[in-house]
């Protein structure tokens, strides 16, 4: 990794194996994709990471049903996630693996110098411990059954000698922190909850397990009878991939990092995390996005029982990589949860095919029959026509000139929606199939497909952060595809004479 190329560092949470890769997953890992070709497409260098978290209690338990060697069991479950990530179009520069050496010398090294601080104390504790969350539980924080109410069980008592990061002395610093870096935390919405969070003081946090209970973790340089804590290792993965306490370029790039997450894991990232960088010496990452939860259809949780958990590589096999990205970035909602089922991407791929697919192949099929294959020219283009290519090129122009969030990319989704919508109307409205077959209007039928073609370009280019092989397809089919895309919407920018190249449809008819 060369410091100078890289503009952006784009993160997202690493995903426990115990199970297999779901929608969650491949979503923060296909946004965190988009956004990298986004910021590409502007000219940013990125450098994308996403992997598994392969330590903790749950993953351990996991091992020992499965009957497996510890590595086999872990090198067959990331490979899950990383075979998909893959499939999934996901270019990711780096995929995290916490049983790395080279991350668990890291991690080892940050525990031994905050000890070094005296930040570490050792005490013995008694606390109701939540095997699904990896953390010890306050009474307050169950349901009314003594439930964790994220994973419905009751927490175990336990009691032992651990060891222990002080917080409390680093909350007044956090909260101006994120009251003086108003878009730290986006949405605004969660620096609020982390706000709340902050308002009662911080309890110490226990960061070590006994290897009697916990054997699959890093072990505390300090005490050869403990291992770490999963989250104080897991959230170091963040700066252990850019070698930190090694590398020369270190600050430079962290100075550019962006954590997406979701809402479930807003405290680890949003209180542990900065203090633990605060102790260390190091600033916090630059910006968080944080996302809602999919959830079923209807608004009611996705479970095996109720038959309506989604599953990324059925849905892959069913409409195609592309129509799961879209869909993903178009409806997922900005500071909520959005529902999301087979049926409801089926629709979603209806609209691509409608929208997007049919024009082009209506246009293209125009083209080859009264064009001899060639874009015709754009010497009588009216007001009209020439309003409709720059409303779209400027309307790109201005999302791509923004820095990329998650308003951005949702609002680069409805901009294609709408401008796909736009040239359907003109191509409606505008009747070419009329007009070719009538000499006189042999200009204003060149003008008019002309017009629709040249917006092709332009979406066709605007798409390439959220479906690639389309945007590539369809840039192909106009015979412009470019080696690398970028971001240059200058309008009537598709020459005259460029031979057209009549492909498979972008969204064929799928079996209902
Ligand atoms: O928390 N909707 O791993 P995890 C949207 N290992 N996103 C979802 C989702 C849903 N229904 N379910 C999961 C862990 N996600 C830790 C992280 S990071 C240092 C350690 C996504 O396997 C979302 O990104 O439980 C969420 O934050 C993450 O998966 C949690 O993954």
């Amino acid at each position: 990794m060369e410091k100078a190329s890289i503009q952006k560092y784009i993160t997202t949470p690493i995903y426990y194996l115990n199970g297999l890769p779901h929608i969650g997953h491949a979503y923060t890992s296909i946004l965190g994709d988009v956004m990298k070709k986004f910021e590409q497409m502007r000219g940013n260098g990125v450098y994308y990471t996403t992997g598994t978290d392969e330590h903790g209690q749950k993953n351990q338990h996991s091992i020992e049903a499965s009957g497996l060697a510890a590595d086999e069991f872990l090198t067959r479950q990331s490979d899950n996630f990383r075979n998909l990530f893959v499939e999934l179009g996901i270019d990711f520069d780096y995929f995290v693996r916490t049983s790395r050496p080279e991350h668990k010398k890291i991690v080892q090294e940050i525990l031994q110098n905050i000890y070094d601080k005296g930040l570490i104390v050792k005490k013995s504790y008694e606390g109701l411990y939540c095997e699904g969350c990896e953390q010890f539980k306050k009474k307050s924080d169950l349901d009314e059954n003594g439930c964790c109410p994220d994973h419905k069980a009751a927490p175990k008592a336990i009691s032992e000698e651990n060891y222990f990061f002080r917080l409390e002395p680093y909350r007044q610093w956090l909260i101006d922190y994120i009251k003086s870096h108003p878009d730290w935390i986006q949405p605004a919405k969660y620096a609020n909850e982390v706000l709340g969070m902050l308002k009662e003081p911080l309890e110490d946090l226990c960061i070590s397990r006994p290897k009697s209970r916990v054997w699959l973790g890093v072990e505390l340089p300090f005490d050869h009878d403990y291992v770490t804590y999963i989250w104080f290792d897991a959230l170091v993965n963040y700066i252990s991939t850019l070698n930190y306490g090694h590398n020369p370029d270190f600050e430079t790039v962290w100075a550019h990092s962006h954590h997406l997450i979701a809402k479930d894991i807003l405290k680890p990232h949003c209180i542990y995390w900065p203090i633990m960088l605060h102790a260390l010496g190091v600033v916090p990452v630059e910006h968080y996005f944080i996302h809602g939860y999919w959830i079923g259809e209807g608004g009611v949780k996705m479970s095996k029982s109720l038959g309506n958990v989604v599953d990324p590589a059925e849905v892959v096999r069913l409409l195609g990589v592309d129509a799961l990205r879209f869909y993903l970035i178009n409806n997922m909602t900005l500071g909520g949860d959005s529902q999301i089922s087979v049926a409801m991407l089926k629709q979603g791929y209806k609209m691509l095919a409608n929208n997007i697919g049919n024009l082009q192949m209506r246009v293209l099929k125009m083209v080859q029959k009264s064009l001899e294959g060639k874009v015709p020219s754009p010497a009588a283009l009216n007001e009209e026509d020439k309003a409709l290519v720059n409303d779209i090129a400027g309307r790109f122009e201005r999302i791509f000139g923004q820095e990329m969030s998650l308003e951005t990319v949702s609002e680069l989704a409805e901009s294609i929606v709408k401008a796909g919508d736009a040239v359907n109307a003109y191509f409606a409205a505008n009747t070419p199939w009329v007009l070719a077959k009538n000499p006189a209007e042999r200009a204003r039928f060149e003008a008019v497909v002309y017009t629709t073609l040249e917006c092709l370009r332009l979406i066709g280019l605007a798409m390439y952060p959220l479906t690639p092989a389309t945007a590539r397809k369809i840039e192909a089919s106009l015979g412009v595809e470019p080696e690398s895309f970028k971001a240059d919407f200058k309008p009537f920018a598709l020459p005259e004479g460029t031979e057209i190249k009549v492909g498979d449809p972008l969204f064929p008819m799928i079996e209902e």
